[in-house]
């Protein structure tokens, strides 16, 4: 998906600032930090909503939930705690349209829904 931010950030061809990276996944600091700790965490392939998640990426959605525990424990947010957030089309406030889920930390978070 050429006009993808995101596939451009996996490529290189955007910078970013990561924290984990392995075969499958990403993870790098939001540009527009929504809490101390404002993490995206997203596929190296492009899927472009939750809703085009299929039965075949159930292991890369677990190794996306498996980095957020892994993000959450290197930069000493576990134990006070964390939120993990994906937003799905208009409704649901997505922006990006490749999947990623949102960690966010460092601070009491507040209401779920505004
Ligand atoms: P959303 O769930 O699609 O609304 O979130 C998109 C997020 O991507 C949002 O928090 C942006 O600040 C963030 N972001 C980014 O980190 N780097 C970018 O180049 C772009 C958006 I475009």
């Amino acid at each position: 998906m050429s006009d993808c931010i995101f596939c451009k950030i996996v490529e290189g061809s955007l910078p970013s600032t990561k924290v984990y990276e392995d075969d499958d996944v990403l993870a790098f600091r939001d540009i527009q930090p929504a809490a101390p700790v404002h993490v995206l965490i997203i596929p190296k392939k492009h899927i472009a909503t939750m809703n085009d998640v299929t039965d075949e990426d159930g292991a890369l959605i677990a190794k996306i939930f498996a980095a957020a525990r892994k993000i959450a424990a290197d930069l000493g947010v576990a134990e006070s705690g964390y939120r993990l957030v994906n937003n799905v089309n208009r409704d649901g406030g997505q922006v990006v349209y490749h999947l990623h889920v949102h960690l966010l930390a460092g601070r009491k978070l507040g209401a779920l829904v505004q």
